[in-house]
């Protein structure tokens, strides 16, 4: 068994929701904050056997999709100097790991 972590952009995510629980493929949702942009993102933990595996990837490339934001580094910063111009970023599909699940119980 595999578990998936997806993190997504929080637009793509009732999407995924809805693609994940047609093909009844059991997820957990956790609303997540990316460590660069400090802008919330949603990580799903998803729990595969092993034939589900490249499925459940193909339905996540599906529903989530590469973009372009622009950030603004600095902002909210006390300082004036801190302020620098906003640049843009690409970001997405989804970053994913896959790691092997030891157990799994209910
Ligand atoms: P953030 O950390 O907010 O990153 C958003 C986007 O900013 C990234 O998109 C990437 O294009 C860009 N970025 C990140 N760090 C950068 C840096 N040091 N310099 C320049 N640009 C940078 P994605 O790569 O699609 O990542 C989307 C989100 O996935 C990330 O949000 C983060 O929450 C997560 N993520 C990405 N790589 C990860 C990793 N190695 N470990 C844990 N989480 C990761």
């Amino acid at each position: 068994m595999k578990v998936i972590i997806a993190i997504v952009q929080n637009a793509d995510r009732n999407n995924l929701t809805n693609a994940l629980r047609q093909a009844r493929v059991p997820h957990t949702r956790l609303n997540t904050v990316g460590g660069f942009l400090r802008q919330g993102n949603t990580t799903f933990l998803i729990g595969v056997d092993d034939h589900q595996l490249e499925p459940t990837l193909q339905l996540i490339h599906t529903h989530c999709h590469e973009r372009e934001v622009l950030h603004r580094p600095g902002a909210g910063a006390l300082h004036p100097d801190a302020y620098v111009s906003p640049v843009h970023v690409q970001v997405g599909g989804a970053t994913i790991f896959i790691v092997d699940a030891e157990s799994y119980r209910l």
